[in-house]
């Protein structure tokens, strides 16, 4: 059955010629393609109003080419830099990066923290499943200290970064973290993170059964949400908790909203005063 005529709610932002996923049955990445979905359409807002660009990885399917708007499906931890060209050059478009841990941090890392740090408006969600997945599930920045990968056998060494205050730290505006397993809570904020006048980043968690799950010990997509909801913690609860006690935890929430100097809006200005200058000679 083509997704195009499944009969869902939000069927009508598929692509027609879109015949199947590339995602496995139980990935994570269907639920925040409907988060994504959900959002917009409570929004109000149509797919013609965004550009969504992706990188290489399992999560850089999530829009491409399934959701009918323009996508643009980028090189390896380029979708940030590509992305801000759209931006710049279209600067009424909802910009969203969709793309995985691997993708964002590792070989894209610099495109990340600068992007946070120019807060420059677009939504970047990062699908976090803990590992490379579409390569067969090699170490990531993100995968947890001591856990047993295809490519750390006896245990990583290296501890993980913590997405969310790592962009805090670069200087975002929005900042968001939730699991697969808190649905509700994806589309409240990515309706947040989509209206943010500045850099809106959102970190799901989100299983991978085939490639983290099956390898490493954590189970399969049942077992790896229910791990998602007896480790959730609410900020607020995470403040009542010690260092220890937050071993193994996931803290969830809005981290962050603020508003500063977006930089297109800046630039703009900075242009008008040098055609004023010149103007001027
Ligand atoms: C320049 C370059 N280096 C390496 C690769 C191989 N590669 C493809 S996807 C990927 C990692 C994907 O991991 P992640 O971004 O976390 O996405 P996931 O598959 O887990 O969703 C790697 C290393 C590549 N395609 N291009
Ligand atoms: S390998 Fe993992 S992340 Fe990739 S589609 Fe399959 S379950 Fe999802
Ligand atoms: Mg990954």
């Amino acid at each position: 059955m083509s997704l195009a005529t499944f009969d869902h709610p939000l069927a009508k932002y598929i692509r027609p010629s879109a015949k199947s996923t590339a995602n496995c049955p139980g990935c994570g990445n269907g639920i925040l393609a409907q988060g994504i979905l959900q959002a917009i359409d409570e929004l109000g807002l149509s797919l013609d109003d965004f550009v969504f660009v992706s990188g290489i990885g399992c999560s850089a399917w999530i829009p491409s080419p399934s959701f009918f708007a323009d996508v643009l499906h980028t090189t390896h931890g380029r979708p940030i830099a590509f992305a801000t060209g759209v931006k710049a050059a279209m600067p009424g478009k909802h910009v969203m990066v969709v793309s995985g841990d691997g993708d964002l941090t590792a070989i894209g890392g610099n495109h990340l923290i600068h992007a946070a740090r120019r807060n420059i408006a677009m939504t970047v969600v990062c699908v976090n499943n803990g590992i490379y997945g579409m390569t067969g599930g090699q170490v990531a920045p993100t995968t947890p200290l001591g856990l047993s990968t295809v490519t750390t056998p006896f245990g990583n060494a290296e501890n993980p970064f913590d997405i969310c205050k790592l962009v805090e730290g670069a200087g975002a505006s929005f900042i968001a973290r939730w699991t697969t397993y808190q649905p509700r809570q994806i589309v409240k904020t990515m309706k947040k993170a989509i209206q943010k006048q500045g850099f809106a980043f959102v970190e799901v968690i989100s299983q991978c059964p085939v490639e983290f799950g099956r390898k490493t010990g954590m189970g399969n997509s049942v077992q790896m949400m229910e791990h998602y909801k007896q480790n959730s913690v609410t900020i607020a609860k995470a403040k009542t908790l010690s260092p220890e006690e937050l071993v193994g935890k996931i803290v969830v929430g809005e981290f962050l909203d603020v508003d500063k100097p977006e930089l297109i809006e800046t630039m703009a200005k900075v242009r008008a005063k040098a055609m004023a200058a010149a103007g001027a000679k």
